[in-house]
């Protein structure tokens, strides 16, 4: 075992050339057991397997800096730095970070988790480097999906800036998590496959069959250079007008060239694009037939590649699929807009029934929205569907494309509240903030799989813009009966108490605690109010105010407590001079680990033991206040 061997950064470096194919091979076998038990991203780590061994082999693990994109395929990254062990608790709470984090290990020099960022996170440091004079390697490691990104794009227009040496790895497989689509795509396609790219490829693989060490290299790099120049495609050019050498493509699971090509980029002065070519999934046969299954995936059976726990059919995003659906046979202008997550959004099937009307935009949430209010600013119905936490990228397109002009866009914003184990960067948490701060917007969440059913009905009419928050995972498919026809602004009273002790005021997810609080409580005989708030944006004032006199009125919400419903509840019941102690249920100010969202929510004080065990006191409280 020579995996067994590396128990620190550069250990790599001492295994031998003849057993490099081995050690790949333990790799992948090491990454598709310990996925299988604990879930998390498969297949890109798979096809990195070789591309992060030649950066493991090449560079400088201590010193050198090499910030991966997204950072869900930095495993082998974790691996070949010492941090084996930490596969065994993997994206559990307290565990080991399915992500590069610069708290865990010396040599993750850059928190990712977003997309398209590290190559304005490379310029950036590549530039402090040669400020401080000081003398390190910058790597930034990006796949064909990220470099559909606006940011990507921005970053390599200021790239010729760097005067060092500066590597742009771009990890080409042909895939996001799905098919990419777009020109970027077609882009690296044709520069995959012409005829004069071969001729190239054949004439760097000359090049660096010839490169000895030592101060020649710098004449090899710029015969390469030259030859690229005479021969390269219109699409490599564009690399090269962009003041960055284009080298490539290089065979992405042929470690020895993917050496050769790395001590090539070391050698060079200014930017590098090295251009690699990997297949998603690589080595392990179910993860190759169907990459987009194991991008991210649950515990499941190696042998099988089948998931240990059946997917729950009933989950949100399954219903936005079949809401979709039927939205998109009643109106004709219904479109639907994803940002390279079809699957995950759940718009796959609407785009099978109504290509023409289906629109991946790539990893592009800004441009997603902005597309969308130039449809709707047109006369279509657009839905676009993105994840919480992506959706923070289009803070400003929603405020000042949408909203401003009050373009009737309805906003699908999945994965809202805690997410659990992709942790900090996906936490979807301060959506119910950003969005109830814009003009305009109506911002919705609902209690149950028959209320989010009704909310999108509501908004086919609706004629302004819209967002409908709900949380990953299974809907809930209790309260039916507590269903009241959905009325603009207007919340629904769950449960009336005869007296005034307490009222539990909550949205989205936090309805069922507070209905479960509230239960608890009944059987102490303590009488409890219950507000699903519905809308949290506009809020019901009128109910609200109906709650002045209370003695205790709790709020609850999987949001952060800054600019939350909470703070904007208790706001208004102080301009109402009400004498309520108000409590605010919410995630405190800091960023969420990872881990399940259970225990997450148990250690934030969100679940109903807490929230009942505090309700128990402040009644007791108030009873004592008042005797
Ligand atoms: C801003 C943002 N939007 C969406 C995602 C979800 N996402 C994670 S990985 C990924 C695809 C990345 O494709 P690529 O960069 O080609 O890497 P690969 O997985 O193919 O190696 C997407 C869309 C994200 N992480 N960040």
């Amino acid at each position: 075992m020579y995996l067994e061997k590396i128990r620190k950064p550069n250990d790599i470096q001492r295994v031998s050339p003849k057993n490099y194919k081995v050690l790949a091979r333990e790799i992948r076998d090491f990454l598709i057991e310990s996925v299988s038990r604990t879930g998390g991203h498969l297949s890109s780590n798979l096809g990195a397997v070789e591309l992060t061994m030649a950066i493991h082999l090449v560079f400088d693990l201590t010193k050198d800096k090499v910030i991966w994109d997204v950072g869900h395929q930095s495993y082998t990254h974790k691996l070949l730095t010492g941090r084996r062990d930490g596969f065994a608790n993997l994206r559990s709470f307290g565990g080991m970070s399915g992500f590069p984090k610069r708290a865990e290990s010396p040599c993750d020099v850059f928190d990712t988790g977003h997309s398209s960022t590290s190559i304005s996170a490379g310029v950036g440091m590549a530039h402090a480097r040669d400020l401080k004079s000081e003398d390190y390697h910058v790597i930034s490691v990006i796949g064909d999906g990220a470099l559909t990104g606006g940011l990507a794009f921005e970053a390599l227009d200021n790239v010729s800036s760097v005067k060092g040496n500066f590597i742009i790895v771009l990890n080409d497989n042909t895939m996001s998590i799905s098919e990419n689509v777009g020109g970027v795509s077609n882009f690296l396609g044709k520069l995959r496959t012409s005829k004069i790219y071969t001729g190239i490829k054949e004439s760097i693989t000359g090049n660096l069959r010839r490169i000895p060490s030592g101060d020649d290299i710098h004449d090899v790099i710029s015969n390469a250079k030259d030859s690229i120049k005479q021969l390269v495609v219109r699409e490599g050019m564009m690399f090269e007008d962009m003041g960055i050498t284009y080298l490539g493509p290089f065979d992405g699971h042929n470690i020895n060239q993917l050496v050769k090509a790395f001590r090539t980029a070391k050698q060079a002065k200014g930017p590098v694009l090295l251009h690699i070519l990997t297949k998603k999934g690589k080595g392990y046969p179910f993860a190759e037939a169907n990459p987009g299954k194991f991008h991210g995936i649950d515990p499941f059976d190696p042998n099988t590649g089948k998931l240990l726990r059946q997917e729950n059919p009933a989950t949100y995003t399954k219903l936005f699929s079949d809401c979709m659906m039927q939205l998109g046979k009643q109106n004709e202008k219904v479109v639907a807009i994803t940002a390279a997550m079809a699957d995950g959004t759940g718009l796959s099937r609407f785009s099978r029934h109504f290509p023409e009307r289906f629109f991946d935009v790539g990893i592009a949430e800004a441009h997603a929205v902005t597309f969308a209010a130039g449809l709707a600013v047109s006369g279509m119905k657009p839905y676009v569907a993105i994840y919480s936490s992506f959706l923070q990228r289009a803070y400003d397109s929603i405020l000042h494309d949408v909203c401003m002009q009050k373009l009737p866009v309805t906003f699908a914003v999945d994965r809202a509240g805690i997410v659990g184990k992709d942790g900090e960067t996906h936490q979807g948490v301060f959506d119910l903030s950003y969005l109830t701060s814009m003009p305009n917007l109506t911002v919705m969440a609902p209690k149950n799989a028959y209320e989010f059913a009704q909310m999108f009905l509501f908004s086919s009419t609706f004629e302004g813009p819209l967002a409908i928050r709900y949380p990953r995972g299974e809907a809930l498919l209790s309260y039916k009966s507590c269903n009241s026809k959905i009325v603009y602004g207007k919340a629904e009273v769950m449960k009336k108490a005869s007296d005034s002790t307490i009222a539990l005021v909550a949205i989205g997810s936090m309805v069922k605690t507070a209905m479960e609080t509230a239960e608890r409580l009944a059987e102490e005989g303590i009488e409890a109010t219950v507000v699903n708030l519905r809308f949290a944006k506009p809020l019901d004032l009128e109910c609200i105010r109906s709650l002045k006199n209370y003695k205790n009125i709790f709020t609850l919400e999987e949001n952060v407590k800054a600019g939350g419903i909470g703070e904007q509840i208790a706001a208004y019941l102080m301009e109402q001079r009400s004498r309520a102690k108000v409590r605010i249920f919410a995630v405190p100010d800091r960023f969420i680990p990872h881990g399940c969202v259970d225990v997450l929510m148990r250690e934030l004080g969100l679940d109903t033991d807490h929230v009942y065990e505090e309700a128990l006191k402040a009644v007791k409280g108030s009873k004592a206040d008042h005797e």
